[in-house]
């Protein structure tokens, strides 16, 4: 009997390799590459006069420099703006080296190649560029304020306007029996996973081929985008990932200018040519995100439920918009999560500034969203004086509302409907894990004691698993073991193991029998990318018809091999047998070299495969049914996203002196539907809490009125370390499978973080006895916050 491999807290089978420090990331790769240094501008917001390269020109071990100047065709054309949206009125990209004017202080000038990475510093130091400085825009309240502009073109800084409304928001809120406004807060933050970006190129001027490994989260999009930007056919540039040490979100922008930059110059110099970023450029010019400044108007009944919502936000864009709105997107229409207000109505603005690009990072605009909706929860629960979890349950959408439509249109133009859950079966779940109808005694007792302790639930949905499609491909070889290939990346999130799990159950065999490869284009050339918390749900799903594909050959094969019925055949451990009838059985290797055109017959005694010269003079070798091979390939494309929910709780202790934050307990509820591997799912799940905490405790980007970031590098960004992030994290799954895809999964990557912002205000609130409205939250800007309370 093979056990069911799906859902089985199977160890990942990735890690030993990683353990033994066997992992190979790019910059492991091409040791004998030409290294590139980018000259940066060290202006927010500047003209460039002129750039003197003549100093540069006679260092040791120079092999180029190029500017704007240098970039013919289409690399002389700004980058792409990947997802377009119609109300974006002002849609500036970046170049990939600047043209006449640089919008952040990070922003790539020109880019020198040397044998070395110490040689093409040292000649970029040498390089001479002349600025005109100009006025920098920096945060909200002075782009909002427009007294200066961050491009001539977008007036009030303003990238685009959106609104959105169902029912009259501001009718109900008018006659409901009560009103709140709030005026929220929170800051930028980073991904900063542990490898930064890098990119090797080489050029094969032979076979007019340009082979590119880049640390990206998108192989498939980044070949697209070097074809384009050097006119090159697709089917000229392989694009192979190769270990990658986190992404986050800000690896899935494609190209960055590095991408294309290293490829053009290995071209142009008939050479390898490789770039790794180091930790302060990766801080002043790659991407954050998080910035946004909310004003919330809310009408509600005696019961706490919402009769009307009004959200105004203001996006912080950075200087350009490769990723069109998809951020404030995700705000204005995640926002509602699991409740169902009378009537909502959302309007942003996306701002531009002098600083840094804003891409998506892990959770992707819900966090901000669920942030203004958690902390709308609470006020409205402190202004009737009731139970916090008491007002999020008389708003939830029951279980038999599934599937849920809100009325609202995303991205796509699609309307966005919720597909399963059962959030009330979530909060009893969340409020038996954190003691919720203890809590009131506890804190009584410790407020006795002197000690201020606060109790915060969060609760949030996700849509993950967006389209359009992903690609399977699952390939039985003669020796039996099974090779699985899907074109998207993987940057720590044990696909190897989940993907290997599926296919195991698919083909009954065992999961060291299958081999799976992600992110080469060699291997599978058409996919989207890892991102949205969507490989389970888009690749999980394809690799797992890919594979039922190939099921069916197996089992059509091995019929005509065993002279049977293939519905009277079962596979188990590898082995194909007819029910019911003992050493009636061939093995899946043997059914592969029967599946090949070269005609094997199958040996009953030696129970191998023989073959004979003269092929089957009724059949024709190779018909419509019996490709050769034995293998199959397959795509998933849902109609729309699978969303997941999850809900959190945590306990706080704030020193009353120093106004430290100390988590006593960190409890979570998650739904993912049907979970693949629980154990890489919790995984997820505590690596996004440590970022969740990171973001509403430590990190912030610290950004002076020049728009020069204080703080880039890890002395100075604060990251939480493994003292910080909560131990022993106690979570329960609810598994209500996704009716959209065929193993009922949603995705799971995201879910850790989405709620931390919310979570700790909620909890610090009640600690302290005066509302938070602005995240992250240090012992310092809490000691700050009491005093002007104790004051006022
Ligand atoms: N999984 C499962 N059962 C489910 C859902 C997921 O067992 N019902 C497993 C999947 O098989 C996969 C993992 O959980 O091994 C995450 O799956 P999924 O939710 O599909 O997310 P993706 O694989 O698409 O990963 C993207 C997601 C995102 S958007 C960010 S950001 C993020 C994250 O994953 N970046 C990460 N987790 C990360 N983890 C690491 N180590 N590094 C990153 O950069």
């Amino acid at each position: 009997m093979t056990t069911r491999m799906v859902g089985e807290p199977v160890k990942r089978v990735e890690d030993a390799r990683f353990l033994r420090g066997e992992g190979h990331f790019l910059d492991d790769l091409g040791s004998e590459a030409a290294e590139i240094a980018v000259v940066r501008s060290p202006f927010a917001h500047a003209r460039i006069r002129d750039i003197d390269v003549s100093a540069a020109l006679d260092c040791d071990g120079l092999l180029a420099i190029y500017t704007y100047d240098d970039l013919t065709g289409p690399l002389a054309e700004p980058l792409p703006l990947l997802i377009p949206h119609p109300s974006i009125t002002a849609g500036r990209t970046q170049y990939a080296l600047a043209k006449d004017e640089v919008n952040y202080a990070g922003e790539a000038v020109a880019v020198v190649v040397a044998e070395n990475r110490y040689l093409a510093e040292d000649a970029a130091s040498l390089i001479v560029v002349d600025y005109e400085q100009l006025p920098p825009v920096v945060g909200i309240p002075a782009a909002r304020a427009a007294e200066h502009l961050v491009h001539d073109d977008a007036p009030g800084n303003v990238a685009a306007h959106f609104v959105q409304e169902v029912g009259d928001a501001a009718g109900a809120i008018a006659v409901a029996p009560h009103r709140l406004s709030l005026s929220l807060a929170v800051e930028r933050s980073a991904c900063t996973p542990l490898e930064g970006r890098g990119v090797l190129a080489v050029w094969d001027e032979a076979d007019h081929r340009l082979r590119v490994w880049t640390s990206t989260q998108t192989s498939t999009g980044v070949r697209a985008a070097v074809a384009a930007k050097l006119g090159l056919d697709l089917g000229s540039v392989e694009v192979i990932t190769p270990d990658v040490g986190g992404g986050f979100g800000v690896k899935i922008v494609h190209p960055w200018p590095e991408e294309v930059l290293v490829p053009m110059a290995a071209r142009l110099l008939g050479r390898a040519v490789k770039f790794t970023e180091d930790r302060r450029e990766h801080f002043i010019s790659s991407a954050h995100e998080r910035g946004q400044l909310q004003e919330i108007e809310v009408g509600f009944d005696d019961r706490g439920r919402v009769l009307g919502l009004s959200v105004r936000f203001w996006h912080d864009n950075g200087a350009y918009l490769p990723y069109g709105l998809i951020v404030p997107i995700i705000t204005s229409t995640q926002l509602l999560g699991p409740y169902k207000p009378g009537a909502y109505r959302v309007e942003f603005d996306s701002l531009y500034t002098n600083t840094v690009i804003v891409t998506p990072y892990r959770g992707a605009g819900r966090p901000q969203g669920v942030y203004a909706m958690e902390r709308t929860m609470d006020a409205i629960a402190a202004e009737l004086g009731l139970d916090r979890a008491d007002v999020r349950a008389e708003n939830f959408i029951q279980p038999e509302e599934m599937p849920y439509d809100h009325g609202l249109i995303f991205q796509d133009g699609r309307p966005l409907v919720y597909d399963s859950g059962d959030f009330p079966a979530s909060l009893a779940k969340i409020k038996a894990l954190v003691g919720w109808d203890d809590w009131a005694g506890f804190k009584a007792e410790a407020t006795a004691a002197g000690r201020k302790v606060g109790l915060g639930l969060a609760c949030y949905v996700e849509g993950t698993g967006v389209g359009p499609y992903e690609g399977g491909h699952v390939q039985i070889e003669t020796s039996g073991k099974v090779k699985v290939s899907t074109g998207l990346t993987t940057q720590g999130q044990g696909h190897q193991t989940a993907f290997a799990q599926i296919v195991a159950d698919e083909l009954g065999v065992s999961m060291d029998q299958v081999e799976v490869v992600t992110g080469d284009t060699r291997r599978f050339p058409y996919a989207v990318g890892t991102f949205a918390s969507r490989a389970a749900v888009m690749s999980g799903s394809a690799i797992a018809l890919a594979a039922r594909k190939a099921r069916t050959k197996v089992l059509r094969v091995a019929a005509e091999a065993l002279e049977a019925s293939p519905d009277d055949l079962e596979i188990s451990d590898g082995v194909v047998r007819v029910k019911g009838s003992p050493g009636a059985e061939i093995s899946l290797g043997t059914v592969a070299v029967l599946s090949n055109p070269l005609r094997y017959a199958f040996d009953e005694a030696s129970k191998a495969a023989t073959q004979f010269v003269v092929g089957d003079p009724d059949k024709p070798p190779v018909d419509e049914d019996d490709e050769p091979g034995l293998e199959g390939r397959d795509y998933y494309s849902p109609l729309r996203s699978t969303f997941a929910n999850g809900m959190h709780a945590v306990i706080v202790e704030t020193d009353p002196a120093t106004a430290e934050i100390t988590i006593l307990k960190y409890c979570v509820v998650h739904d993912c539907g049907t979970l693949i591997n629980p154990l890489i799912v919790e995984g997820q799940v505590h690596g996004g809490v440590a970022q969740g905490v990171g973001g509403a405790l430590y990190e912030r980007m610290a950004y002076d009125e020049a728009g020069q970031l204080q703080n880039a590098s890890f002395m100075d960004f604060l990251m939480p370390y493994v003292s910080e992030v909560p131990r022993g994290i106690e979570i329960d799954h609810l598994e209500t499978p996704s009716p959209l895809n065929p193993l009922g999964i949603k995705g799971a990557g995201e879910a850790g973080v989405i709620p931390s912002a919310a979570l700790f205000a909620s909890a610090i609130s009640d600690a302290e006895g005066f509302a938070i409205t602005s995240m992250p939250i240090s012992p310092s800007d809490l000691f700050e916050l009491r005093r002007r309370h104790e004051g006022a």
